[in-house]
């Protein structure tokens, strides 16, 4: 295979609704970051962009929960997100936005070019239509109880439980998450994709053409989508928030989030290109630009099936491969921020690199353990005695400790200065290592190249792990004691510790795609500039020269505690508990931050509002919550019961002014007949209070 000419590198744009999870870092982002960083050191023409998903129904709904717009919300989590990436070293060449001019202009273009070449479909059919918010109900504007495997919150596009894609028609007993209402069905126009007229397309290029070189479950999936008949899929909404359809009349219709999206991909690119001077056409146009998504699992359909027939149909060139990851789970459970089943990648980054001085090892930490454990294959599990085994056990006592040991031998036994290596005693042991540097370097690049991230770190451990051995057998602590009978052992100090250094240059190279942090670290360390790093160097046992001083090692990592991971344990468990909590107030919430459904003026002057004033009040028998009140009327003296018990005391209400609706239907309760009801406020923390009218107005008084 010839070597591509450029490289497009995308991570899934990540929703600007809320903080990202590990779980997502370890799906598309870190994988693709390790990818990147190694063609980088290959001197490869490389562009790597990502950037905030801002459009979709996610937005407006964070908004709601927010009590905020949906511009406040992605202006709040967008900077977030951006450096919580780079806490971490994930380093793109841009990290965009979908809200962009220059994005809403690119996609219109998109639109355009399908549309006015006759690729898409206009249809009209009916659709839920939430009539107490006027609002067609698409995505996640709809729940409902999943067809699939019954959980009841289903959103209209997808169920995060099964992870089966939906569409609103699918839903059992459908309600709208704006309104909580059940809705209505009502016409509507919309432009479609066909995509049951690509099939033959995607059979030959994905279930043929990339049959062996594309992951399993990716192909897995689009065999099963293919083979279950494609549908023509809506590529526009009634929403207003989204990128407008550029059509004449088209007024209320933005375009699908999933159309935008990857076009975003593309108006990063520009953005990239624009800000150095560069012509963004090629990694789009030229064939010989390898473009590479890199997504979780649940957005394979949109990778790996509809946007490669959306680039087709515009002209553009189509993926080389889209990796993708199955889930990773967390203690045993599905991770999900909504759940509270999660570690933000903004609580790892406050809890472990901020908090310590050189905390950024343990960015290193993080992407060293969530590599390890990559459900490249299958879905896998975080744990956090897993992450401080990966740290003490391979981190700490492997890596670290070799760099750590040669570095305060070569200061000890060879006056801090890299010793010469002398051929005449080269001898099994040190050819054996020179070839394992070598060989590894060619496992690595295979390895990488072929998406496999999980084994290539492991190749780069397992090299420090050799070293160390290597380290075992030569003993040049135990040469050294014997120094004053046999001076000759230095010449072999040396070339054991000339050979050790040689392979810690080395593992800079290897380790850094992986771990950037550290492979700086090392630089530091060794005295020299990051032009080593280039990956052409690796194999090569000449990289530091004879004589020269480096400086006194540091640590790369540190141990990581019982009692760290006791906490970890616990701040996940409360923080179920706390989400918990809040979701059950916030389902309050929601129900009242919707008006009720519009009246006419009939059906408000049918209520008899009057001031009355409470003249007793008393505890109902055996029911907690209510109370008995005597309201004078004015013009007759009621019996009303209340449930305000648990708010009031009896003897607080008396002499109290309130509004009373009193021609209400009487109601018996608890045995007593109610003639009437008073009205109250209720604030956010759901404590009453009357409406004061200082009993200044005479009881009787009305109110209209
Ligand atoms: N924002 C969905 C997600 O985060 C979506 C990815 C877009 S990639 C073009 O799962
Ligand atoms: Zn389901």
């Amino acid at each position: 295979m010839t070597t591509p000419k450029r490289y497009l590198v995308t991570s899934a744009l990540p929703y600007a609704n809320g903080l990202k999870h590990i779980g997502h870092l370890a799906g598309a982002y870190i994988p693709a970051d390790i990818y990147v960083r190694y063609l980088k050191a290959q001197l490869r023409d490389v562009v790597f962009v990502c950037g905030s998903d801002e459009h979709g129904t996610a937005i407006p709904i964070q908004a709601m929960k927010e009590g905020t717009t949906a511009q406040a919300i992605i202006d709040k989590y967008h900077p977030i997100i951006e450096q919580n990436f780079k806490d971490l070293g994930i380093h793109f060449d841009i990290y965009h936005r979908t809200s962009s001019p220059l994005h809403h202009e690119t996609a219109q273009e998109f639109f355009t070019v399908l549309n006015d070449n006759g690729d898409l479909e206009i249809k009209t059919s009916e659709q839920y239509f939430d009539e107490a918010t006027q609002t067609f109900l698409a995505d996640r504007f709809i729940k409902g109880t999943c067809p699939n495997c019954s959980y009841d919150n289903a959103f209209g596009d997808q169920c995060e439980k099964c992870g089966k894609s939906l569409s609103p028609d699918e839903l059992i007993n459908p309600v709208s998450t704006l309104s909580g209402n059940v809705p209505v069905k009502k016409e509507t126009s919309h432009w479609y994709l066909p995509l049951n007229k690509h099939e033959d397309f995607l059979r030959e290029w994905v279930l043929k053409e990339h049959k062996n070189d594309w992951r399993v479950n990716v192909v897995g999936q689009v065999k099963s989508w293919v083979d279950g008949g494609l549908q023509p899929r809506a590529v526009t909404r009634d929403l207003d928030w989204g990128i407008q359809v550029p059509v004449k009349n088209a007024v209320g219709k933005v375009l699908y989030v999933w159309f935008d999206a990857p076009i975003g991909y593309i108006s990063a690119t520009k953005q990239w290109a624009l800000n150095h001077g560069k012509d963004w056409k090629p990694y789009w146009y030229e064939n010989d630009t390898q473009l590479v998504h890199f997504i979780g699992k649940d957005n394979i359909v949109f990778h790996a099936i509809i946007f490669p027939v959306m680039l087709k149909l515009h002209g553009n060139i189509l993926p080389a491969n889209v990796p993708s990851n199955e889930f990773m789970n967390l203690e045993g459970d599905k991770m999900s921020t909504s759940r509270g089943w999660s570690i933000e990648m903004d609580d790892y980054i406050n809890d472990w690199i901020k908090k310590e001085n050189g905390g950024e090892s343990m960015a290193d930490v993080l992407r060293y353990y969530l590599t390890a454990i990559a459900p490249e294959t299958k879905d896998s599990e975080f744990t956090w005695k897993g992450f401080q085994d990966a740290c003490n056990s391979e981190l700490v006592s492997v890596f670290g400790n070799y760099i750590n040991r040669t570095f305060v031998l070569m200061h000890k036994l060879c006056n801090g200065k890299v010793p010469p290596f002398h051929n005449d005693l080269i001898d099994d042991l040190d050819k054996q290592l020179i070839q394992d540097i070598g060989n590894t370097k060619l496992k690595v690049e295979t390895l990488l190249e072929g998406y496999k991230f999980r084994e290539a770190q492991f190749e780069v451990i397992d090299l420090a792990r050799k070293a160390n051995q290597y380290m075992q057998k030569k003993e040049p602590w135990i040469l050294a004691k014997h120094l004053p009978e046999s001076p000759s052992n230095q010449h072999l100090i040396d070339n054991a510790l000339h050979l050790c250094l040689q392979l810690t240059a080395n593992l800079a190279i290897l380790i850094n795609p992986f771990l950037p942090f550290t492979a700086k670290k090392m630089l530091h360390m060794m005295k020299v500039v990051e032009k080593l790093l280039e990956w052409q160097n690796a194999g090569r046992v000449d990289l530091l020269k004879v004589g020269y001083s480096l400086r006194e090692p540091q640590l790369l990592f540190r141990k990581i505690e019982d009692e760290e991971i006791a906490h970890q344990l616990e701040k996940l468990t409360i923080k179920k508990v706390q989400v918990e909590e809040n979701k059950s107030v916030e389902v309050e919430q929601e129900s009242k931050n919707v008006l009720k459904p519009e009246i006419v003026f009939d059906d408000f002057g049918k209520i008899d509002l009057r001031i009355g004033t409470i003249t007793a009040a008393e505890k109902v028998e055996k029911a907690d919550k209510l109370l008995k009140l005597e309201v004078d009327l004015g013009f007759e003296k009621r019996t009303i019961v209340s449930g305000i018990a648990m708010h009031f005391k009896p003897e607080e209400l008396v002499g109290q002014q309130v509004t009373v609706v009193c021609n209400l239907a009487p109601r018996k309760m608890r045995g007593i007949e109610s003639n009437g009801m008073i009205l109250l406020a209720e604030d956010k923390s759901g404590k009453l209070h009357f409406l004061h009218t200082n009993g200044m107005i005479d009881a009787g008084s009305t109110i209209s």
